[in-house]
């Protein structure tokens, strides 16, 4: 696979790409995903973070994140060359509830989403696994490994999640491009196989 940072910055999309799909890279408050897309996209990403005022200070949670001063209001937009046919746009779809009628317009056209977790606090993946749920949307899981954070078995945190035996969990660390790669490349594998599914 290239690089998917050109030494020309790629800005432009390469002749042979094909098919482009968009992708959902979502999770709770502070997660990784500004990072996670920031990491991946070849075009230097939209991102829409605010600094966050005392309006929002009862709403976002804060704990863990003590030196987070910026929260995202709308969405981070990247884009990245997978193979010379295949280009993925990531929409980092914030998790907040009072999001929610954002994900109407965020899940349109979109073929997954890739759920990004943190072991200290897994049960806040919920509301957003359970706004794909209803959006009909396949998703795959991983863990944005954060330092200090508590290191679990797989089966236990597919239990602690109430994962489906398919659904695919990996570990990543949003900072790397390498990893954070990989944790995509599950999800696109796995959709492809539901669709080679849906059509044999
Ligand atoms: N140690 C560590 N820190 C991370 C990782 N991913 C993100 N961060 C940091 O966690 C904070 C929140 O990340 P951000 O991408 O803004 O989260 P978002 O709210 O989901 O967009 C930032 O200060 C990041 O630098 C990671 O994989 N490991
Ligand atoms: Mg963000």
């Amino acid at each position: 696979m290239d690089s998917a940072l050109a030494s020309d910055g790629a800005v432009y999309l390469r002749h042979s790409v094909r098919t482009a799909a968009k992708l959902l890279v979502v999770g709770h408050f502070a997660v990784g995903k500004t990072t996670f897309v920031g990491t991946l996209s070849e075009i230097r990403p939209l991102r829409t973070e605010e600094t966050m005022t005392q309006a929002g200070a009862h709403l976002d949670d804060l704990a863990g994140t003590e030196s987070k001063t910026t929260t995202t209001v709308a969405m981070d937009f990247g884009r990245l060359t997978l193979s010379d046919s295949l280009v993925l746009y990531l929409f980092g779809a914030p998790g907040q509830k009072r999001f929610t009628r954002l994900w109407q317009d965020m899940t349109r056209g979109a073929l997954g989403a890739l759920v990004l977790a943190d072991t200290r606090r897994l049960e806040q993946s919920f509301d957003v696994m359970g706004l794909l749920e209803e959006h009909g949307l396949p998703y795959a899981v991983a863990v944005n490994h954060f330092d200090g954070a508590p290191v679990h078995p797989e089966e236990e945190i597919r239990e602690a999640l109430d994962l489906l035996p398919e659904t695919p969990l990996v570990t990543c660390d949003a900072r790397d491009r390498v990893s954070s790669t990989r944790a995509l490349i599950s999800l696109v594998e796995y959709l492809q196989t539901r669709t080679a599914q849906e059509y044999a």
